[in-house]
């Protein structure tokens, strides 16, 4: 039994995610620890909110709730939104916990005591209009490496750039557009990413089996010079980690709190204890997913990310773990994922453009989301959700593919046989050439799960759910019957157990369609198939089944336009 730790980035505490942001991270990682867990390995899946920064702060006072309300109100809502899309964490932890908090001021200690964090006098943006500091994002300004003119202090979402507030061109407040600002001196604490080129030049050639989407942009930063460069580490702000040295006051850093990209990777490793703590569990328990010198030497880690987040994850925490000269566990593998754009623009979380995590359940069920979703991630490039594209995939896929395959098997079983599977009849060639091609598709299939390549899954399983149709389609059992009422049923009952190997294998995909139909087919504990031969013969002569309720309903020409048009403009 394998062992697979898998983290899904940290979605910001500050409102409610879109279907561009689900696809990122949160929704490949479940797809991946789902099917990790179905093919009977040890899983451990972790996400959490990432609580801390200006962002965080100012949404509470636009909520009017004290930032740590805010926080813990979020979280909740999140939690429960996640539930709603099937996400099975282990645990979906904050950032904010005390187990962040303690492991953060640790690692920094680790930092400082190998020498790798020095004190800088920097000069920072203050703002008369705002009456504070003006950290990272809420300064806008002109990226000086590529001149896009809405860089943010922290990062240029267009060429992916890390930068520190002062490298803007034409400066000003995200938060009032004012130019009145002004550069103050002020201490904060840096990394010395520089001191630890060559580990990291080692470690990112080591990977070569990684994705050409995370390994570009790692070099592109390793290599690029500046990529480098020692950060900050500390802020100017209330709410964050306070600048401990351990569990040590840190002279001169008084009031100052983490940088929030500082603190949210190491919530990664926090977030297993609060697994623990959550389960009455003990450190050691934790500590075999995480320290490599206490049971993790075996543990593959895979991280899913956005493109935007590859240098945080490639560069500084790296930085960070091989910093502390700790055991903890290196990732072995990240899944990056390029932009899903909605209907010929962006999707956008500040402007309300597009369809929210909240939004998209109310009108459908998770799993119609996460089919189209995950069989149009943004992989080699962005792709685009367009209602069309979606209403297509959903009626054709789900609708007459998968589900009518298994309506009409079962209706047609119960009204010329029983509600049990049927006895008689002998398979022949045609049967022999179906078990041969599922074999095929099937083997397909899981290479490209183990690869994680999300498309290419999702294209071979429904290449599966074809062979069954078309071999429906070639033997015809309700002609059959009339001349042959034993070759009618054998051909019924291969089509039943294949309604439960369909049930057990898409279970990573739709996992609610898919425990619908196994427990139509009365075998909940289904596990995953050997090989297709015994897998069709799973379900002997006599098992008893029930018709399923629809499994997947069609999209209406008239629902697809009200949709179109309800998410047309911008959510208030
Ligand atoms: N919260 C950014 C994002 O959601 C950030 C990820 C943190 S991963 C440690 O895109
Ligand atoms: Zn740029």
């Amino acid at each position: 039994m394998a062992r697979h730790l898998i983290t899904s980035a940290i979605p910001y505490i500050n409102g409610i995610k879109h279907l561009g942001n689900l696809v990122g991270s949160q929704l490949p990682a479940d797809l991946y620890a789902r099917y990790q867990r179905a093919r009977g390995n040890e899983v451990m899946f972790l996400c959490a909110t990432d609580e801390h920064g200006t962002p965080a702060e100012l949404a509470a006072a636009k909520a009017g709730k004290p930032v740590a309300e805010y926080c813990k109100d979020m979280h909740a809502v999140q939690s429960e939104i996640a539930k709603g899309f099937r996400l099975s964490f282990d645990h979906f932890g904050r950032s904010s916990s005390p187990q962040n908090h303690k492991l953060t001021q640790h690692l920094a200690g680790r930092l400082a005591d190998a020498g790798l964090i020095r004190e800088v006098s920097e000069k920072q943006v203050y703002s008369h209009a705002d009456k504070r500091f003006l950290p990272d994002r809420y300064i806008e300004g002109t990226c000086p490496n590529c001149g896009y003119d809405k860089a943010r202090g922290d990062q240029c979402e267009n060429c992916t750039k890390q930068l520190d507030p002062t490298d803007l061109i034409d400066p000003r407040s995200a938060i009032s557009g004012s130019t009145d600002l002004e550069v103050r001196e002020t201490k904060h604490l840096y990394l010395r990413q520089s001191d630890m080129r060559g580990k990291l030049q080692d470690w990112i050639d080591s990977k070569t089996d990684w994705p050409i989407l995370t390994t570009s942009i790692a070099k592109k930063w390793l290599n690029d010079g500046d990529g480098l460069q020692d950060r900050g580490i500390t802020r100017d702000l209330d709410w964050g980690i306070p600048v401990k040295k351990g569990e040590e006051d840190w002279p001169g850093m008084e009031g100052k709190v983490f940088y929030v990209w500082f603190d949210a990777p190491i919530e990664y490793i926090a977030c297993a204890g609060e697994w623990a703590e959550a389960h009455g569990k003990t450190d050691a328990d934790w500590e075999r997913w995480w320290r490599t010198d206490r049971g993790a030497d075996d543990v593959r880690y895979t991280q899913f990310m956005g493109k935007d987040n590859v240098p945080f994850h490639t560069l500084s925490f790296p930085a960070t773990i091989l910093g502390s000269g700790e055991d903890w566990k290196l990732v072995d593998y990240i899944k990056s994922f390029n932009y899903l754009n909605y209907d010929g623009g962006q999707f956008s979380t500040s402007q309300g453009r597009g369809v929210f995590m909240d939004q998209a359940l109310a009108i459908l069920p998770a799993d119609y989301w996460r089919w189209w979703l995950l069989s149009h991630a943004p992989e080699s490039s962005d792709s685009e959700f367009t209602w069309e594209n979606f209403q297509g995939s959903v009626n054709k896929d789900l609708a007459d593919v998968l589900g009518n395959f298994a309506s009409r098997v079962t209706k047609f079983c119960r009204s010329k046989f029983s509600e049990e599977v049927p006895a008689n009849g002998t398979p022949g060639d045609r049967e022999t050439r179906l078990i041969a091609d599922l074999e095929k598709g099937l083997r397909e299939y899981e290479a490209h799960m183990n690869a994680i390549e999300v498309r290419k899954s999702a294209a071979a399983l429904r290449g599966l759910w074809v062979l069954g149709n078309e071999y429906l389609q070639d033997v015809a059992p309700w002609t059959t019957f009339k001349e042959d009422p034993d070759a009618a049923a054998m051909q019924i009952r291969i089509a039943l157990n294949l309604i439960r190997f369909y049930a057990v294998i898409s279970s990573p995909f739709i996992p609610d369609a898919s425990a619908q139909l196994l427990t139509a087919m009365k075998d909940e504990e289904a596990t995953w198939p050997a090989d297709v031969a015994s897998a069709i013969t799973a379900l002997p002569v006599g098992h008893a089944f029930l018709v399923p309720e629809v499994t997947f309903r069609k999209i209406s020409d008239e629902e697809r336009a009200g949709w179109q048009e309800q998410f047309s403009g911008v959510r208030t």
